[in-house]
């Protein structure tokens, strides 16, 4: 299952990994890959909440909402 995430507020590398390493830790999340330049965070992973994705990364002091939706 892929989610993509629109996500604001990302400025730098650190940023990026601040994001990625956010969604990483979320349940059921196998891989994600965070694009800076077009402020999207795709993820892959088995039963992911994306709710939970979302409340991970505002956690970090960014936005995010699933992109599409
Ligand atoms: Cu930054």
């Amino acid at each position: 299952m892929n989610i993509e995430l629109k996500v604001s507020g990302m400025t730098c590398g650190h940023c990026e990994t601040a994001v990625s390493k956010a969604l990483k830790g979320i349940e059921g999340v196998q891989s994600v890959q965070v694009d800076l330049k077009n402020g999207t965070a795709k993820v892959e992973g088995q039963n992911v909440s994306p709710n939970a994705l979302i409340a991970a990364v505002i956690d970090e002091g960014y936005g995010a909402t699933v992109a599409g939706a």
